[in-house]
């Protein structure tokens, strides 16, 4: 890309922020956003009953940037326009929940898959099958209605679920191989992929504990 066209992209991203359509189709997003934290929420507050401990540590949402929504639509060959974008790109509304234990992952997304207003749209199981990298994380893909003056509207949301071991290695490996190109066959590919089975085992191992912790509890009662 030579540097006027470099230009010319960021004005064309500074003129579409300020549009009144990108405003309005954003803020769809930044609903469904809210519409599934509570959903969690909720779920969080009444699985905590049970355990006496939120099975929830922490909530982080983002809006996927324009910068990173043209770019992810120009590497897939989308055509650039709003419907294209609208029907494509399921990751412009992004949810991050990080959970204490591997079984509290399957046991929010099978509560949440079956609420009445959600569609599961894709499922990404990459706990069960990780990536080769040793990528660790489950991710869904759901439609949620928003309800706006005119109607409910349907908005596709990516719900990411990891444990705190799985969130602290991709944290890691995203920033250490941020727009590096690090194969997977290098020394520094194998010493991270030895990282992520080694926190895979650590996940293993406390959730362990925990239940032999809640067996040995109903024992003495
Ligand atoms: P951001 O800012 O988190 O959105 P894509 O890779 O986006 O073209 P797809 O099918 O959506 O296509 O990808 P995938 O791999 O199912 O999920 C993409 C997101 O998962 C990434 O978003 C990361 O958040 C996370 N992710 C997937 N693989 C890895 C990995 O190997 N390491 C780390 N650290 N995170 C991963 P983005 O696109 O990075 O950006």
């Amino acid at each position: 890309m030579t540097e006027d066209n470099e230009i010319n992209v960021k004005s064309m991203i500074e003129t579409l922020k300020k549009s009144s359509v990108y405003l309005e189709v954003f803020n769809e997003y930044r609903c469904a956003i809210m519409e599934v934290e509570t959903k969690l929420k909720v779920l969080d507050m009444e699985m905590s009953m049970d355990r006496e401990k939120n099975p929830i540590e922490t909530i982080q949402s983002r809006l996927k940037s324009p910068e990173s929504i043209l770019e992810k639509m120009e590497r897939k060959g989308y055509p650039l326009t709003l419907e294209s974008m609208r029907k494509n790109l399921m990751d412009i509304a992004g949810i991050r929940v990080i959970c204490d234990y591997i079984d509290d992952i399957y046991k929010l997304e099978k509560y949440l898959s079956s609420q009445n207003d959600i569609t599961v749209l894709d499922r990404d199981d990459y706990i069960k099958n990780p990536k080769v990298n040793g990528y660790r994380s489950l991710h869904l893909t759901v439609e949620v209605p928003i309800f706006l003056t005119g109607g409910p509207r349907p908005i596709p949301v990516e719900v990411q679920f990891r444990t705190m071991a799985m969130d602290f290695w991709a944290s890691l490996e995203h920033k250490l191989k941020y727009k590096k190109h690090i194969s997977q066959e290098t020394d520094i590919g194998v010493r991270l992929k030895k990282c992520a089975d080694q926190a895979a085992a650590l996940d293993k191992e406390m959730m362990q504990i925990r239940k032999d912790i809640d067996s040995y509890m109903k024992e003495d009662e």
